[in-house]
């Protein structure tokens, strides 16, 4: 691979984008390589990953502006949705992905946070959609992800006005779920990785699956899904083992990490 960095950890793995050069950027190779690399991701032993940028200056500053400025509009259409598929893939896929943001995510960088389950980001940090400016749409999700996570008002006043915002307004908005130094960034989202990756694993899964169906659903159906993945948990040895351990009088008992079955 040339530009993505892949590191297991134990239970949980490190993706990095590596194009510091170009802050990032993702063009046609990087996003080959990203759907390359989630292909290659051990589900047997990973139980939630981490993305994030090389460097300490940027997380990724968006699609590739070279890369894109000669594209005819089929080519746009199929770049658009290269890109799609693989955000939609990290949206939906069976752990849950954690973006360390640390530094520019502007336009496609703030889009490929947002396919992430969370966010958390450094103090220099900077946000934004800057592709009206550019004479575009946002076209990897941005008008649909942001409005969902920020609202519609201020999701439409951040794509109209294609005005960065930074860490601070991005907290205050809901955009990121903390802010860290960036010295502190990458040790929190492996401490948060880790914390995830200790709970019974299928749960885990069935969570992120039943809060992704579930929002794309009226509530009636919403419940109807959440019933359906709490019920097959009763089907796993993690939940016997879980509630066993709970019940279990014995105070001196280690609880062992969970089986994943
Ligand atoms: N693409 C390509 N190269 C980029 C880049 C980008 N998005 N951002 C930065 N770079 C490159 C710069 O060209 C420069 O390269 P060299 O000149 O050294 O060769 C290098 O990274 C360092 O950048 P700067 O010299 O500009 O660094 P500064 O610290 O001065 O400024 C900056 C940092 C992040 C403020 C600035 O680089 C900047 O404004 N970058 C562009 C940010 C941006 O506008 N991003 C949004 C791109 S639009 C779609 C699919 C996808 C999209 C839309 C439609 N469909 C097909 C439907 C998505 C669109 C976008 O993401």
């Amino acid at each position: 691979m040339e530009f993505i960095v892949y590191e297991q950890k134990g239970a949980y793995g490190i993706i990095t984008i590596s194009r510091e050069k170009a802050l990032n950027a993702l063009n046609s190779a990087v996003l080959d390589e990203l759907n390359q690399t989630l292909d290659a991701v051990n589900l047997d032993e990973v139980r939630c990953l981490i993305l994030t940028g090389a460097g300490q200056k940027s997380f990724v500053a968006g699609a590739d502006i070279g890369e894109m400025s000669t594209l005819t509009k089929a080519e746009g259409e199929a770049f658009g949705k290269k890109g799609n598929d693989v955000f939609r893939r990290l949206e939906t896929f069976p752990v849950p992905v954690i973006a360390a943001v640390n530094g520019f995510a502007l336009g496609g960088g703030c889009e490929i946070s947002m396919s992430c389950d969370i966010r958390i980001c450094s103090d220099n940090a900077v946000f934004g959609q800057p592709e009206v400016g550019l004479g575009i749409t946002p076209g990897f999700g941005g008008t649909q992800r942001l409005a969902r996570l920020v609202g519609a008002g201020m999701a439409k006043q951040m794509i109209y006005t294609a005005r960065n915002i930074k860490a601070d307004e991005a907290l205050r908005i809901g955009l990121v779920n903390a802010v860290y130094t960036q010295e502190e960034l990458m040790p929190a989202a492996e401490k948060m990785a880790a914390g995830i990756a200790k709970n019974a694993p299928i749960a885990v899964r069935n969570c992120k699956k039943a809060i992704n169906d579930g929002l794309d659903a009226d509530m009636d159906a919403a419940i109807v899904i959440e019933e359906k993945l709490f019920g097959d948990c009763f089907e796993t040895e993690d939940q016997k083992y879980g509630m066993a351990f709970f019940l279990d009088k014995n105070k001196e008992k280690v609880k062992e990490p969970f089986k994943n079955c």
